[in-house]
């Protein structure tokens, strides 16, 4: 069926159908959720950047912080000729400084959907690391085609790199099944770089996901104005209300829209009805142990090696083998 509709039907038209289906699909049952995956339009991602950047939210910074104090010792548990591969590399900002410090790798393999921002990425690279060969892909990481051209490098070492706590996205399940994705285009001996908030206390951590500037406030919003922006929607977003919240049990922080009063938004012509006090669940960001996530890479077919931590043990980065 997807085989013979991408044959007549123009990228955009088919990515708009997915979104309007996943929307209905989000809308229209009795709980209601939106797919995060969402948010990250042009507007929302330059948002994300924002968040980065304000007080409250410590992730990336507390990441960052790490990554510079411990560089040497990372590239050291990487070992020479490794190939790095980022799913989601973005920008790719972050893997530039261990590239630079790595002992003769073998390369950089960056995939990412925003084909623009990558290869803009691709061009520094090259420029600030002379001879560093880079196979950009651009494509959704969770799909397998866009591993494929793996097979074709030759390298002693692969090394799958996945910072930015991104993990705490997806379900537990979901998580799982990620990082089976990575072992199975890796072999064994291969490794895991990857980076997970660590569970706080939750004034710490509500905070950061319902920050003084209201940056995350607009980055959540900004969903309902894509879906009338691509959609033909009719949502007026001063009649929901941003909400983030730890949940103890879960060991996430979960990210709501909440309805102030009944009314009804039409979408793509379905009418889709709203209580007051209803919520449209937008976002998870599940927090780890050490422990617990050394049990989630087990699961996914990892040893864990070893980790690194901020002094406050707010945020961790592990380095994990395949077994
Ligand atoms: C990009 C998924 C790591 O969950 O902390 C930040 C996204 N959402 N504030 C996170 C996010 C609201 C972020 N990740």
């Amino acid at each position: 069926m997807k085989a013979a509709l991408s044959s007549i039907v123009p990228e955009q038209q088919q990515q708009d159908s997915e979104f309007l289906k996943d929307v209905l699909e989000g809308l229209g049952g009795k709980i209601k959720t939106l797919p995060c995956k969402y948010l990250y339009d042009e507007l929302g991602s330059r948002l994300f950047e924002d968040i980065c950047e304000v007080e409250d939210y410590y992730l990336t910074r507390t990441e960052a912080d790490i990554f510079s104090k411990n560089l040497k010792d990372i590239a050291f548990t990487i070992g020479p000729e490794a190939l790095m591969i980022e799913p989601g590399a973005g920008n790719c900002e972050k893997v530039e400084a261990l590239l630079a410090v790595l002992e003769s790798p073998k390369g950089y393999y960056p995939i990412d959907i925003s084909s623009e921002i990558l290869f803009q990425a691709e061009r520094r690279i090259k420029r600030n690391l002379p001879g560093m060969q880079v196979w950009s892909q651009v494509g959704d990481f969770t799909q397998p085609d866009v591993w494929d051209k793996l097979a074709r490098i030759s390298s002693r070492k692969r090394v799958v790199f996945f910072p930015g706590s991104t993990i705490g996205n997806f379900e537990l399940d979901k998580a799982e099944q990620l990082l089976e994705l990575f072992a199975a285009n890796l072999g064994v001996g291969d490794g895991l770089l990857i980076g997970t908030d660590l569970v706080k206390d939750s004034v710490r951590l509500e905070r950061a996901y319902h920050d003084s500037e209201h940056v995350t406030e607009k980055f959540n919003k900004n969903i309902l104005n894509r879906i009338n922006a691509e959609l033909g929607a009719d949502f007026d977003h001063t009649l929901f209300a941003h909400r983030s919240f730890y949940h103890q049990l879960r060991q996430r922080v979960e990210m709501h829209l909440v309805c102030l009063k009944n009314h009804s938004v039409s979408v793509a012509g379905s009418q889709v009805d709203f209580l007051e006090g209803e919520t449209i669940h937008t976002e998870n960001s599940h927090k780890y142990s050490i422990n617990g996530f050394s049990k989630l890479l087990s699961k996914g077919g990892f040893a864990p090696i070893c980790h690194w931590k901020d002094s406050a043990k707010s945020y961790a980065i592990h380095y994990a083998q395949v077994v």
